[in-house]
């Protein structure tokens, strides 16, 4: 049996796998992914001839308070997937995750106090990309997620728990969040990041516009999964077709435009979230339309007028939100944000404000790619 050795905390991994009820004999098990918030490991066991892997996360406690109700979300969202899935003739056991669980029979593993970890199958020959090497690609994850969305329409979003309270409330967390912490700037950062401050402030009436349409009923809740960066879809390795769509932490109710919002800022963006040349970092507009395209190939029949029509504004908001709540953090002193070094949320934050920019100047022609991707399919 090899075991890779994973920085200090390889005991204790290695104790967790065995809480699992997973087949076979271990044979290596090593850090994966590049997501900020929880930590993901590989775990690959011989079954006989073969391998199985597995996926076995350990869940940021800081970020989401209620475990059990996280679980019990990810569990419902799941089966209820698999049901639909098999109702139209699809394999329930790639295209949706599957999760395993303890050898006691429970959801997820508690360590200490602050650490819990769950596990699931890993999607069989199956990658995901940090960035999409073609417009095409990109289009498909629209698809993805379009589908998505239409596949859990008729479930009740009433049913679910709110795992991160105002997560996309945009105004709620610049009155609730960003200010206060500018106002205490526990470590005096503040001084050094006056334009990115005045460029956030200067925008405030625009933060609650999606807020107060919901609160209208112009736009309803739904099923959303409120994380829809492209490295949260798997594709086949060998087609580079969408097999999954993952990282179902977040799955509550919410506002569909920024699932297709946050997948816009991320995957249409001409640069990586943390490029610090921002006069590389724009957005692609034959990029926003493959995914335009795709997402309302599947999600458009759902989505009313009110929400096609802020769809691009929506990827403005996202941007602008995000950007806001990495500066956040910078000033909060990197509590929340994995971070590789000192500056890295404030590089971050200039990175999506700089990418607002650009969009802003945009707005139009996104407008008119929306209404023309929304008239192909009426
Ligand atoms: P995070 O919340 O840290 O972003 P994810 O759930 O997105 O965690 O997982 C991190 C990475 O692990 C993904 O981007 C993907 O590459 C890989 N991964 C996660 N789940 C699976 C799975 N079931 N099958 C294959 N790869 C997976
Ligand atoms: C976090 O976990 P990950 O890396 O998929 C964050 C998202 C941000 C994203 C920015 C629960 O997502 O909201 O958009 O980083 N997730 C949470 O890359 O806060
Ligand atoms: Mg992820």
């Amino acid at each position: 049996m090899c075991y890779h050795i994973i920085g200090d905390y390889m005991e204790s991994i290695y104790s967790v796998l065995s809480k699992f009820d997973f087949d076979g004999e271990l044979i290596s098990c090593k850090e994966f992914g590049s997501g900020h918030i929880n930590k993901t490991y590989i775990a690959k066991y011989r079954c006989g001839d073969g391998e199985q892997r597995y996926v076995v996360q350990k869940v940021n406690g800081a970020v989401f308070k209620n475990i059990d109700e996280l679980m019990e979300n990810v569990f419902a969202v799941t089966s209820y997937l698999r049901k639909v899935i098999k109702e139209n003739g699809g394999d329930p056991d790639r295209e949706t995750l599957h999760y395993i669980k303890t050898k006691d029979g429970e959801k997820y593993y508690k360590g200490d106090d602050t650490s819990y970890y769950r596990a699931y199958i890993f999607v069989k020959n199956s990658i995901s990309y940090d960035s999409a090497d073609t417009p095409e690609l990109f289009g498909a994850s629209g698809t993805a997620f379009g589908k998505f969305q239409k596949m859990l329409g008729g479930f009740d979003s009433g049913k679910l728990y709110v795992t991160i309270p105002n997560f996309h409330n945009t105004i709620w967390r610049y009155e609730n969040e960003f200010l206060p912490a500018l106002k205490l700037d526990v470590k005096d950062r503040a001084g050094g990041c006056r334009d990115e401050i005045d460029f956030i402030t200067s925008r405030k009436d625009e933060m609650g516009r999606i807020e107060e349409l919901v609160k209208e009923k112009k736009i309803p809740l739904r099923v959303t999964h409120n994380d829809t960066k492209l490295n949260n879809v798997m594709f086949d390795k060998d087609t580079n077709e969408c097999v999954c769509v993952i990282d179902l932490d977040t799955v509550m109710p919410g506002v569909a435009l920024f699932d297709f919002a946050d997948a816009i800022r991320f995957g249409a963006s001409t640069a990586a979230e943390d490029e610090k040349e921002l006069d590389k970092v724009s957005l692609n507009l034959d990029y926003f339309e493959a995914y335009t395209k795709g997402f309302l190939s599947e999600a458009g029949s759902t989505l009313n007028n009110c929400e096609k029509e802020n769809l691009a504004f929506a990827s403005i908001l996202i941007t602008l939100e995000l950007g806001m709540r990495f500066l956040t953090d910078y000033l909060n002193g990197d509590e929340y944000f994995k971070t590789d070094y000192a500056e890295h949320n404030l590089v971050r934050a200039r990175n999506q404000l700089a990418l607002v920019k650009d969009m802003e100047s945009k707005l139009d022609e996104m407008n008119k790619i929306v209404l023309n991707c929304s008239l192909l399919e009426s």
